[in-house]
């Protein structure tokens, strides 16, 4: 019996620390309140832009995924692992949701959460050459994406992290996506994340993404906890 209260505390709380409970929901959605106040990342992203972002464009989502997942029972994984067989409805509002609240929680105004940990840094130093090669390839995925897209810092399948971005609301836990791994960072480069305050000036707002990352939740909540379940 007190289990189900403890669990409904949980999936009470807005925001996803962890990738698995984001992964586990199931039809009716919800936005997720913000981790933190809408002008606290001003740095980075103005107060309006986050207003718009979170309140406007993904509540916009989640109302056209309910809409079309009415009555179906499957969680954001299994959806996504089939998502070549869902409608492009389905896809995409689909994508919005699990992309956008994935979003939230890689963002921080707080310094303590702002600093990259040794470990990471250090596996990425390895991987890229070096951080300043890392920030490079990361800017230069996401000003490559024609249109509307994301890019994203996976763990792959080989276990390594990599780079790689998509289109429109797709992401790497897609069965369509051309790199597939599980998300630890990710950033949008819809023109509704930055044209407020960077109009077309995506590179800007790329450079100034990295004042704002919770790599605490990028190491802790996405990286560790998903080699400790030995997903993949
Ligand atoms: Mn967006």
């Amino acid at each position: 019996m007190r289990k189900v209260p403890l669990l409904l505390m949980f999936l009470s709380f807005s925001t996803f620390a962890s990738l698995e409970s984001l992964n586990a929901l199931k039809p009716p959605y919800t936005v997720p309140d913000l981790p933190y106040a809408y002008d606290s990342l001003e740095v980075a992203i103005d107060a309006q832009t986050m207003r718009i972002h979170h309140d406007k464009h993904h509540q916009a989502y989640v109302d056209k995924l309910n809409k079309e997942t009415e009555g179906k029972n499957l969680n954001l994984l299994t959806l996504f692992k089939t998502v070549s067989k869902q409608s492009d409805a389905v896809r995409n509002n689909g994508g919005g949701h699990w992309n956008h609240s994935f979003f939230w929680t890689v963002l921080s105004s707080n310094k303590d959460q702002n600093v990259v940990p040794i470990k990471l840094k250090a596996e990425i130093e390895k991987k890229f050459g070096s951080w300043d090669k890392f920030k490079e390839a990361f800017e230069d995925a996401g000003k490559k994406r024609f249109g509307s897209g994301w890019v994203w810092l996976v763990r792959n399948a080989k276990n390594e992290l990599e780079i790689t971005s998509t289109p429109n609301q797709d992401n790497p836990l897609m069965d369509v996506a051309p790199v597939k791994g599980r998300p630890i960072l990710g950033a949008d480069v819809w023109e509704h994340a930055y044209y407020l305050k960077y109009q077309n000036k995506r590179d800007e707002y790329l450079k100034n993404f990295w004042t704002i990352i919770n790599w605490k939740q990028v190491q802790e909540y996405n990286l560790e906890a998903q080699m400790k379940r030995g997903d993949f």
